[in-house]
């Protein structure tokens, strides 16, 4: 349905090469909507969290490290100017977007990601891959609720276009 939702993270290494921008055009350039985004300099708590799937994974503790610096275990720390570890979280609605941000972001490791998709065109290597995209509705609702409080940090809008695009 137009209503689904999807959570997109521009990793540390998307926002330190100027990604950001890239990333966001690309989502509003399809027509999808953006519901939610802010910068977070995540804990190694919630870094580990959010890839728990993966926590046997080999790579797991230089995926945890990439993503979080290995910060101090609060929540969400506070951004400083030493902070050099920062990420954009961001949640977007439309359209089959859960599926269709995936196949935007192109394949995990970026050696794999078709020309055009983010990973094929911005990143050569798995663990500098710039940016995450839910997988599932499951995953989708899961990733929205840990990032994001849902009361007051996600918005409910139509864009004025929203009727060409979705219908
Ligand atoms: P995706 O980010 O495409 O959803 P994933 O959920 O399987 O991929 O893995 C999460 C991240 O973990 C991925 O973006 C990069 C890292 N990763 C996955 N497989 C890896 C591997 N074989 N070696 C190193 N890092 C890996
Ligand atoms: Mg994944």
């Amino acid at each position: 349905t137009d209503s689904e939702r999807t959570f997109i993270m521009i990793k540390p290494d998307g926002v330190q090469r100027g990604l950001i921008g890239k990333v966001v055009s690309r989502f509003e350039e399809r027509g999808y909507k953006l519901v939610a985004m802010k910068t977070v300099a995540p804990s190694k708590d919630l870094a580990e969290k959010h890839y728990a799937d993966l926590k046997n994974k080999p790579f797991f503790p230089s995926l945890v490290e990439y993503m979080s610096n290995g910060a101090a275990p609060v929540v969400v720390k506070e951004l400083s100017q030493e902070l050099i570890y920062m990420s954009i979280v961001s949640v977007w609605e439309g359209t089959d977007v859960i599926r269709q941000g995936r196949v935007m972001l192109g394949a995990t490791s970026p050696l794999d990601a078709a020309p055009g998709t983010i990973r094929g065109q911005y990143c050569v290597s798995i663990g500098r891959n710039a940016i995450h995209g839910s997988d599932s509705f499951e995953s989708a609702e899961k990733e929205i609720g840990m990032w994001f409080s849902a009361a007051g940090e996600l918005v409910s809008w139509e864009p004025a276009n929203w009727k060409w695009v979705m219908s």
